[in-house]
């Protein structure tokens, strides 16, 4: 039995502490979908292309007024006076230390986001849709003291900031579903928007899942797991963070009524964290349905996929179109 033991012990000693993660031939594993590459084609600019705009609102937090901004991506031939076309809203949360610009403008050394964007729609594998990219920052230029706990804590948080002071005055600038500019005006449209992120934002997805499924309905979390803690600010493991994120979920009226699209890769620093999150809540959470009809909890990885955007991105070519295709 040992000697049995022994080696595949060993073996994910070894593979936890490089960081690298593998599809292997568990029950579990066996249910994960492989990523494939992308056409060449979305590495070309498309030839209609949407456009970028900044956007600037003020934020209160801790009793301080805050002017920030956020970049907002509108789709090829969106016309502000054609009030009768109305977007769904997607925000995308940067990772740490990044700024709002890091999905959409990047330099041009890897996968731009609004490359992928411009050849969905124009390609009919999605309906044009508005992207919005914040930041949990004070804003780009004063990203406070850029520790851990301080990103920790401000992912936590930001979903109070978007329900309250971003998505009722970004979305009644755009044409949108929203209707009013209270918290309930935000409710009543969650069906058309989705909140995703990458690293830090991925765990900002998850908190937003967990504290704010009352202003979103689709979460994409891109490379990151949910960090719980308890009382003596030790990290819990997975199973853990399951079950808190299920039980702050049974609090809510809405039930299973979210869907969950995770996406990471097997040289991601963040891949075996998020399989094993995936893992727990297949497991160990009633309201995620993942691998059955209905599924309400996809996972993905991509073989060779590593912890930065041009990879993020191209995640992104294949998750949009399962949320904004065909409807
Ligand atoms: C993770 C792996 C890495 C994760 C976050 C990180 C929230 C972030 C690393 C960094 O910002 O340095 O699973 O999940």
């Amino acid at each position: 039995m040992l000697k049995k033991t022994l080696p595949a012990f060993i073996a994910a000693f070894l593979v936890s502490m490089s960081s690298m993660a593998q599809i292997g031939d568990s029950e579990f594993d066996k249910t994960i979908k492989q990523i494939q590459p992308i056409p060449d084609a979305i590495r070309q600019p498309a030839k209609k292309q949407g456009r970028i705009e900044e956007f600037f609102y003020t934020a209160k937090s801790n009793g301080k007024s805050l002017k920030k901004h956020a970049r907002v991506y509108l789709p090829y031939n969106y016309d502000a006076s054609d009030k009768k076309m109305k977007y769904d809203v997607l925000y995308l949360m940067h990772g740490g230390g990044d700024k709002t610009t890091s999905f959409l403008t990047p330099p041009q050394d890897w996968l731009p986001l609004r490359q992928v964007l411009d050849h969905l729609i124009a390609d009919g594998k999605m309906r044009p849709i508005i992207v919005v990219t914040p930041t949990f920052y004070d804003d780009d230029e004063n990203i406070g003291s850029n520790t851990m706990n301080d990103g920790i804590a401000r992912t936590r948080n930001f979903h109070t900031e978007l329900q309250n002071d971003l998505i009722p005055v970004v979305e009644n600038a755009y044409n949108t579903f929203i209707e009013g500019n209270d918290s309930m005006a935000v409710t009543r449209s969650r069906s058309h928007r989705a909140y995703g992120g990458f690293s830090m934002g991925a765990l900002s997805t998850w908190f937003q899942l967990a504290y704010g499924v009352n202003a979103v309905k689709y979460f994409l979390p891109l490379s990151g797991d949910l960090w719980i803690f308890n009382d003596k600010n030790e990290r819990q493991d997975a199973k853990t963070a399951a079950i808190w994120l299920n039980d702050q979920l049974k609090s809510s009226p809405y039930g299973n009524d979210f869907e969950v699209y995770g996406y990471t890769g097997t040289k991601d620093i963040a891949g075996n964290p998020q399989k094993n999150l995936v893992e727990a809540l297949s497991k160990n959470a009633s309201l995620f349905r993942y691998n059955k009809p209905n599924a309400n909890l996809r996972f993905e990885m991509k073989e060779g996929g590593q912890h930065f955007y041009g990879h993020i991105n191209e995640y992104l070519y294949w998750a949009l179109p399962l949320i904004y295709g065909g409807k």
